[in-house]
């Protein structure tokens, strides 16, 4: 392809200046990498010969992800929040230390601040017909020994997919507890069994994913982030087993090593063995 030197030129000019790339003060780092986005913005206005119209409706489209507040939802969809997950891991893999459960995505709907208790919490707040879920784990360094004083804070959706506060019809925090690990790093939680995320189906993210032919589901998860002083942050998730969505996650965070077999108990004796016996409760 031959290029117009003298409009490459004057692209040139206005791509050093719109950046900021001409001026002093700023931000270096920042001036190139919105030249560099500036540049591959405009080479693919020229690959697709984009209209006017374009345009604008891609502009008019920003506006509203923002005022839905679904930018970060866009993200995930676009597996651009997945691709920051591949990058740490090819650098902690570049690094030669040892890797202990696998990171995947967080999503946008975490609330920090959950209510905090000690080695159990019950999640649900009682007010929906669900199945029970009880999720046992056991943090641990990476020898297998126990981390005491661990936090694990864990999210994630209710039986039609909703997070409380982004769901107004749910209670403050329903599905959202922090729980401090004893001396043998253990933690009990009983909570609902969660139904698969939707997009908003009027929103804007679901409205461009539709536009290119996608669906915006993902498989029923449930949310960790663990953390513990002296340690590194780990955020992952566990995906439900059986989901139709399982690998078809439209944000792209099911990973093999985090599938969760789900065991159903009908027998009062089993629950007694493992102390699932509601006397937590
Ligand atoms: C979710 O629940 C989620 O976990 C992600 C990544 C995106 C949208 C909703
Ligand atoms: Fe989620």
């Amino acid at each position: 392809m031959s290029v117009n030197p003298v409009h490459q030129t004057e692209l040139d000019t206005l791509l050093a200046i719109s950046s900021g790339l001409n001026s002093t003060g700023g931000n270096d780092r920042l001036k190139n990498i919105m030249h560099q986005l500036l540049n591959d913005l405009c080479k693919t206005i020229k690959q697709f010969d984009v209209t006017d119209e374009e345009f604008w409706v891609a502009v008019n489209y920003l506006n509203e992800l923002g005022g839905r507040q679904e930018a970060a939802l866009l993200a995930a969809g676009l597996g651009l929040e997945h691709y920051l997950d591949m990058r740490a891991d090819e650098k902690e893999a570049a690094s030669g230390n040892e890797v202990g459960t696998p990171r995947t995505i967080e999503g946008p709907l975490y609330v920090a601040n959950a209510p905090l208790s000690e080695g159990f919490a019950r999640m649900d707040d009682g007010k929906e017909q669900a199945e029970t879920m009880w999720l046992q784990g056991q943090v641990t360094d990476m020898n297998g020994k126990p981390v005491a004083g661990a936090i694990v804070d864990i999210w994630h959706a209710n039986t039609l997919g909703g997070y409380s506060f982004f769901d107004q019809s749910q209670s403050e925090y329903n599905l959202r507890r922090r729980i401090r690990t004893g001396d043998d790093g253990r933690y009990t939680v009983r909570s609902i069994v969660p139904c698969g995320y939707g997009c908003p189906p009027d929103g804007p993210t679901q409205k461009l994913l539709t536009a290119i032919g996608r669906h915006g589901n993902r498989p029923a998860h449930v949310h960790f982030f663990v953390s513990a002083p002296g340690y590194k942050h780990l955020t992952t998730q566990i995906n439900l087993n059986g989901d139709e969505y399982l690998w078809d996650d439209f944000a792209f965070a099911t990973r093999a090593e985090l599938i969760a077999d789900p065991v159903k108990i009908t027998d009062a004796a089993v629950a007694r063995e493992r102390d699932l016996n509601g006397e937590h409760t």
